[in-house]
């Protein structure tokens, strides 16, 4: 049987320092409705998709950090969103903060069954930004101080009919994450991601960032034969411009589906997981045309420094 069906990807506007968790959820179920009402099986909601992207603030205290932490999930915030993704039939991915019980913060995302299961999780490995306040920044990106790199891998995922990564925002511009996922089987890679407009260390390069966002996504599937759901957080939040640009790939790099707006807006396309065999039987067959004996240099360790 063909292994079709509809995915959503629910870009999020701005979410306000102030607002709660229920009005981003409440938002988040607003559009789980609409991607239902579409026929979506499958619906992405953005990285960090619960607060405001806190990484452009100095934050000193520990506390106050925290507080931007799920320290469990689901949580009685998130749980509308998952009744309602057992109710409509759907799954869904999340992008959250997640604090562990041992005390540790990732940057985190997971995927949830139709069932309102947690079928998946990943935690995020390329962490870009800065560790400490660098004042002549516009703004900070403080994730290397905020998140520890993720433990997990970039694992791939038995759900919706097939093989299931993620990945988040930073590691969709480098080609090893999709390489990884691509080994791993992955057919279909869904994340989100914050991107401000303003990139403070090239500040030439601005115009240049919804460019880069679909390079990175149209060479990452194609290159590995998948299809790609990746979600921005995007608008003014908190006065910092951050790119919407959300889009569905499909494994030829053709995009299918692009938001149009930096607000809330759902955008569907019918995805064939069988497709991806176009590309990996034929110019990116692994088996038969990869020389991972020439590869070395690229899982060489880092020289110290
Ligand atoms: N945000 C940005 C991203 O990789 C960034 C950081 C922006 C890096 C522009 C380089 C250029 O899309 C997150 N959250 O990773």
């Amino acid at each position: 049987m063909s292994r079709k069906f509809i995915v959503a990807g629910a870009q999020m506007g701005p979410i306000t320092k102030d607002e709660p968790r229920a009005s981003a959820v409440a938002r988040m179920c607003t559009m789980m409705h609409k991607a239902h009402e579409r026929g979506a099986a499958l619906v992405v909601f953005p990285e960090l998709a619960l607060t405001t992207f806190f990484p452009r603030w100095f934050i000193d205290d520990d506390a106050a950090l925290d507080a931007w932490f799920e320290k469990q999930m689901p949580n009685d915030d998130v749980r509308p969103l998952f009744d309602l993704a057992r109710e409509l039939g759907i799954g869904f991915h999340l992008g959250y903060a997640e604090l562990t019980p041992e005390g540790r913060h990732f940057n985190t995302a997971i995927l949830v069954s139709a069932e309102g299961e947690i079928a998946g999780k990943y935690r995020k490995i390329h962490l870009p930004g800065h560790r400490e306040n660098e004042s002549w920044r516009p703004f900070q990106h403080l994730e290397k101080r905020y998140f520890e790199k993720g433990d997990l891998g970039f694992p791939v995922f038995d759900a919706f009919g097939g093989k299931v990564g993620m990945c988040i925002c930073n590691d969709r511009r480098w080609p090893e994450t999709w390489r990884v996922l691509g080994l791993g089987g992955a057919e279909l890679v869904v994340l989100g991601y914050n991107t401000p407009l303003h990139y403070p260390p090239a500040p030439g390069h601005d115009h240049l960032q919804y460019f880069h966002n679909e390079l990175s996504i149209q060479a990452g599937c194609y290159q590995n034969g998948l299809w790609a759901v990746a979600v921005a957080k995007a608008g003014m939040e908190e006065g910092s411009e951050l790119i919407g640009g959300s889009v569905i790939v499909a494994p030829t790099g053709e995009i299918l589906a692009r938001a149009a707006t930096q607000g809330d807006e759902i955008i569907t396309a019918e995805i064939d997981l069988d497709r991806c065999a176009e590309i990996r039987a034929n110019v990116f067959n692994f088996a038969v045309h990869r020389e991972p004996s020439d590869y070395v240099a690229i899982t060489a360790p880092k020289a110290a420094g």
